[in-house]
């Protein structure tokens, strides 16, 4: 469940991305395509309140175990359980320190390789997390573009990032 940043980096890394659930940097699919704004920002605190407390009737009705830790406030453990969400790549991609002649990357995937540019996937989107469980279908990670062109198509089951 991990994904390599290898090749023409000066910092070669490994991306854990059950822990990015707790990270404040991801999104929704909604936020990054729909053009949603964050969806805890215009909720008033008694809607808040009314949210959190029919979240814990239900994963209590349902015995699911919220995979998040006491510190997350209801209304976040609730955000999780029901969101797609993404994490941007680039922060990840600034850490590794790629050289500066790199123009493109191979992603290796349980199917084969697809090359992008190196400016594509610094906008990219990492797909992690569905109804707060990580991704089934050929994770650990869904590669999106920014611009929404491979929206329909993600690329699926990368294991490893290789900058050129
Ligand atoms: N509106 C909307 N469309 C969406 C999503 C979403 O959260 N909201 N998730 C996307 C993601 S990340 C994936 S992997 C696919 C999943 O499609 P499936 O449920 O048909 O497998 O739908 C995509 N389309
Ligand atoms: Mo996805």
């Amino acid at each position: 469940m991990i994904v390599q940043i290898e090749g023409n980096v000066k910092f070669p890394i490994t991306l854990d991305p059950t822990v990015w659930i707790f990270d404040d940097r991801k999104k929704t699919f909604s936020e990054i395509f729909e053009g949603e704004e964050n969806e805890t920002d215009h909720l008033e605190e008694d809607e808040l309140k009314r949210r959190s407390t029919r979240f814990d009737r239900e994963v209590y009705q349902q015995k699911i175990n919220p995979p998040v830790n006491k510190s997350i406030n209801r209304y976040e453990k609730q955000r999780i359980l029901k969101g797609t969400f993404l994490m941007p790549l680039k922060p990840f991609l600034h850490t590794s320190e790629p050289l500066k002649d790199v123009k493109k990357a191979t992603l290796v995937t349980h199917e084969g390789e697809e090359i992008v540019d190196a400016d594509v996937l610094a906008e990219s989107l990492l797909h992690f997390s569905e109804d707060g469980k990580p991704l089934q279908e050929q994770g650990p990670v869904h590669l999106y573009f920014k611009d929404g062109s491979n929206r329909s198509n993600p690329i699926k089951g990368i294991k490893k990032i290789v900058l050129q």
